[in-house]
Parts: C-alpha cells; sequence; structure tokens
C-alpha cells in the first residue's frame, strides 16, 4: 500500500516510483515468458500487431524494439496488472473504478535501444477527465546508465504542449526546443527489477538511447479511472468493458476542464509512437547508428 506521503506526492509531481512491488519468482517468469516472445520475431520480417521492430532487425538477428499489447499476448501480463498490490495503488490514485487502457513492453537492448522523444501521454488519448496514469513494471535493474524514463515533476497540471508536425499532422512529439527548461528538471525513474513507476497521464517525459551493456526493458500498462471515457470514442462497448480492472461499467463519463489538442489529423507513420514520432523534423535523444 502507498502511504499518504507517496499520495501527495504522486498529486504534487505526477510521477512516483514504488520500490520492489513484483516478487522474485514472478519476475523470473516474467523475463522468461518476454524471452520466449522476443525469441518468436526470427520468424518476422516486418511491424506486425505483435511485434514493433528496430530499424535494424534481421530474422537472423532479431530485434524487438516494442511489444505492442503484451496483455493480448500472454496471460502474466493481465495477472499482474489485476493483482491485489497493483490495484490497491491505482485504488488509492485514481480508483475505485478502474479500466485498463492499454499495455506495452518497450525493449531497451543494451547498446543499442531506442529513445523514445518527450512527449504526454494525454496527447495521444485524450479522456473526459485527467484520471489516467501508465505504470511502468522495471523488468531490469535501472539507473542512469540504461536510459531510464525520465519525467518531469509538476507537468501534469500545465501545458498540453502541440505534439504536431510541420506538416499539420500528429507527430506525437513535443519540440525540444520548446521545452528546454522543463527537460533540464526532469528526473530518472530508477530503481531495482521490479519496482514500478505511476506518471501521470499529462507528466511530461521521454528516454534516451541505451548505450550501456544492459538491457533496459520496461513493461507499461495505462490505467484510466473506469469514469474517463477516451474522446477518440469506444468502437465495441464489450471490448471496452472486458478491459475494467475495479468496479462496474460506467456509461456516465465524468467530465473535467481539462485542456484538450486531438491527434488529428492522424499520424502519418501508424503503429507504434517510434514510428508515430519519425514524422517530426526535430528530435532531441540521440539515434542508433
Ligand atoms: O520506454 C521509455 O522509457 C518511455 C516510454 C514511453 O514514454 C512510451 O512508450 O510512451
Amino acid at each position: 500500500m502507498l502511504t499518504d506521503q507517496d499520495i501527495a506526492a504522486y498529486h504534487r509531481d505526477g510521477v512516483i516510483v514504488v520500490p520492489d512491488l513484483l516478487d522474485a519468482g514472478t519476475l523470473t517468469e516474467l523475463r522468461r515468458v518476454v524471452a520466449e516472445i522476443v525469441a518468436g520475431a526470427a520468424a518476422v520480417t516486418e511491424h506486425n500487431d505483435i511485434y514493433d521492430l528496430e530499424p535494424s532487425h534481421t530474422p537472423a538477428m532479431p530485434r524487438v524494439r516494442r511489444i505492442k499489447a503484451p496483455h493480448k499476448v500472454h496471460p502474466l501480463f493481465d495477472q499482474i496488472v489485476r493483482g491485489q498490490p497493483v490495484i490497491d495503488i491505482l485504488t488509492s490514485l485514481i480508483g475505485p473504478g478502474l479500466r485498463l487502457h492499454g499495455s506495452k513492453l518497450n525493449i531497451k537492448a543494451a547498446q543499442y535501444g531506442s529513445p523514445v522523444e518527450w512527449h504526454q501521454d494525454w496527447a495521444f488519448y485524450p479522456h473526459t477527465n485527467d484520471d489516467i496514469l501508465a505504470i511502468g513494471v522495471l523488468l531490469d535493474d535501472t539507473d542512469l546508465s540504461n536510459g531510464p524514463m525520465l519525467v518531469t515533476p509538476g507537468t501534469h497540471t500545465g501545458d498540453v504542449w502541440n505534439h504536431h508536425g510541420e506538416d499539420g499532422r500528429f507527430c506525437g512529439l513535443i519540440d525540444p526546443d520548446m521545452i528546454k527548461p522543463e527537460i533540464a528538471q526532469a528526473i530518472p525513474c530508477m530503481g531495482t527489477a521490479g519496482s514500478m513507476s505511476f506518471h501521470h497521464v499529462r507528466a511530461l517525459h521521454g528516454s534516451a538511447l541505451n548505450t550501456s551493456n544492459r538491457s533496459r526493458n520496461l513493461l507499461l500498462y495505462e490505467v484510466a479511472a473506469s469514469d474517463a471515457w477516451p474522446l477518440m470514442g469506444v468502437k465495441d462497448y464489450d471490448e471496452f468493458n472486458s478491459r475494467l480492472l475495479a468496479g462496474p461499467p460506467v456509461n456516465t463519463p465524468r467530465l473535467t476542464n481539462v485542456p484538450v489538442r486531438m491527434p488529428l489529423p492522424p499520424a502519418a507513420r501508424q503503429g507504434s509512437i517510434y514510428e508515430t514520432q519519425l514524422g517530426a523534423s526535430k528530435s532531441y535523444f540521440e539515434k542508433a547508428a
């Protein structure tokens, strides 16, 4: 459970890291499942519904950048987000009703794992209210050397920055020249494997190339209060409700006074944040050779 100080820190900063939430057995099993899924990329030559691939991927030398929706690929991922320790924390931050918006596993392999440019998740999936966060489960010990996620405290109550490119289309990143002071104040989400970060949907964040000789795998779950409804709409109400983690279905969305920019017109390149961000002419982080 979180302390009152943890809850206050989340509301003040828009980000907290809770140490050692996963037990050693679950972590070992999780790593085994991830290795098995990654090995499956040897049969793949292009991005598909499961894999987002590094630019240098070949079937002979599989390089996976992201497993796109791990909760749809293996039941263990669903079990973790529905486990009591996680539900208790989510309930104290944005509960009681909770719905999984999505999941993804960003694989930053040693030496070349790709950066993610500065953005706010809110720009990708605005809702009727912003009681929404992302959980980042550290699958590796994470420190400054292997590309931790960087989050700027306090940005969750401020602007919603423009995430559109020069062509007027959504490109999923903010012009780094517009956010120099905020970038300078970012803090790394670090800890031992099994720790979890919780960051607000409007918090500014990004992360650098992994130039170390250790991997940095980060399992992300996006979770919304069940009365936060996606402004891009609900295509399948049963599927939407199948993602409830706590509480009954809600068809009376709660509307609050939140700033919104729609991710429209849609990105020229779809499929993952890495592809979407290629639509921008400027970037901040160094890329792999
Ligand atoms: O992998 C990371 O460190 C950043 C994750 C992120 O911001 C994203 O995938 O939206």
